[in-house]
């Protein structure tokens, strides 16, 4: 039903409408099957800041109608720091660049209705003309495409437990590797092994910095106990990949603020009983983080989706900054 009103407002732009042009390299090409939304056509036009969102975050990360206000929220705090936000989505089959307030409405009352739409599944959501709330990945892929060089979003995936087995390791992890965009996230959760992560990120050539600390953080909480980060001017790094003309991305980690990473220990007993419940309900593959996310929200009483709130708000904020002090280097 709510298809129809987005496809109204999603056109695909003819060919020649829209002038790709921002932070690295060559610009300028036609994407035809791309719906880039006026003002971040006008940003990227001009080499005005912008700051990519994703929306898997927003169907399959929070419930709502905590996931609508966030989203908004997200947008609202991009722009009081300087820069534009670009939410990236699929609806109805069309990769959209910057999502109105309806559109946004939309993606959050679908909730996990919307397919969850990793790189590798761009192409069949837009055969089938489906609704997509993107990953981490296809949200970098996407970005990159049209020259978003600065992304936010709260936890990315990675290398889960037992994944030298299973050999489920998240294709944020690849992309990373292969596309230029600095990722601004708050680490990941202990509910993937960490340290195999980090491992796999240096084999897949991404840079990896962390704001502030030395020390990766895990989501919800601080610390991890990885150490030996780097902890350089990240406006600084992402320039210098940019001008390097690398092809991997930049993994920048934001620890969670302090006031909210209080009841990380609590939440952490709340994950360990939800991977065993996961584990006897074999609920595996892409679906484990969206079930692990709800039933962790639930053990807390709320407390996890309040710390998801709180650090995903900041990550926008640090991202936001960066991508201004980028731009204005760029210049
Ligand atoms: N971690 C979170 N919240 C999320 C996700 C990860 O704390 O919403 C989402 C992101 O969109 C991420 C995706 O890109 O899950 C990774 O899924 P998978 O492990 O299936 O690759
Ligand atoms: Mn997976």
């Amino acid at each position: 039903r709510h298809f129809t009103s987005a496809a109204a407002d999603c056109k695909v732009p003819p060919l020649n409408s829209v002038t790709m042009q921002a932070g690295s390299g060559s610009f300028g090409q036609n994407l035809g099957w791309i719906k880039i939304s006026p003002e971040v056509s006008e940003a990227l036009k001009h080499g005005t800041p912008i700051v990519a969102l994703e929306s898997t975050i927003i169907s399959h990360g929070m419930p709502y109608p905590q996931n609508f206000e966030t989203a908004k929220e997200l947008e609202v705090i991009v722009r009081e720091n300087g820069a534009v936000p670009a939410t990236i989505a699929i609806l109805d089959g069309i990769p959209c660049i910057g999502l109105t307030t309806e559109e946004l409405e939309i993606l959050a009352r679908l909730g996990s209705k919307a397919r969850k739409t990793a790189s590798r599944d761009i192409a069949l959501v837009m055969a089938g003309r489906e609704n997509g709330a993107t990953t981490v990945s296809a949200t970098m892929y996407l970005a990159s495409k049209v020259g978003i060089p600065v992304f936010v979003t709260g936890g990315i995936g990675g290398v889960h437990r037992h994944g030298e087995n299973t050999m489920d390791v998240s294709s944020d992890l690849t992309e990373l590797g292969n596309t230029p965009v600095a990722v601004i996230s708050a680490g990941i959760k202990s509910i993937l092994d960490i340290p195999r992560t980090l491992e796999y990120l240096e084999t897949q050539r991404v840079t990896v910095a962390a704001y502030r600390t030395d020390e990766f953080p895990a989501f919800f909480t601080q610390t991890s106990g990885c150490k030996r980060i780097y902890f350089y001017s990240l406006n600084l790094t992402v320039d210098a990949n940019i001008r390097l003309e690398q092809k991997s991305g930049i993994l920048i980690a934001v620890p969670i603020p302090r006031e909210h990473s209080a009841s990380g220990s609590l939440i952490e007993s709340a994950i360990q009983q939800a991977l065993q419940e996961a584990r006897e309900k074999k609920i595996t593959g892409n679906a484990e983080t969206p079930f692990l996310l709800a039933r962790v929200n639930e053990l807390t009483g709320g407390a996890s989706l309040a710390s998801n709130i709180a650090l995903v708000k900041n990550n926008a904020s640090i991202g936001a900054k960066i991508a201004v002090s980028l731009a204005q280097l760029q210049k």
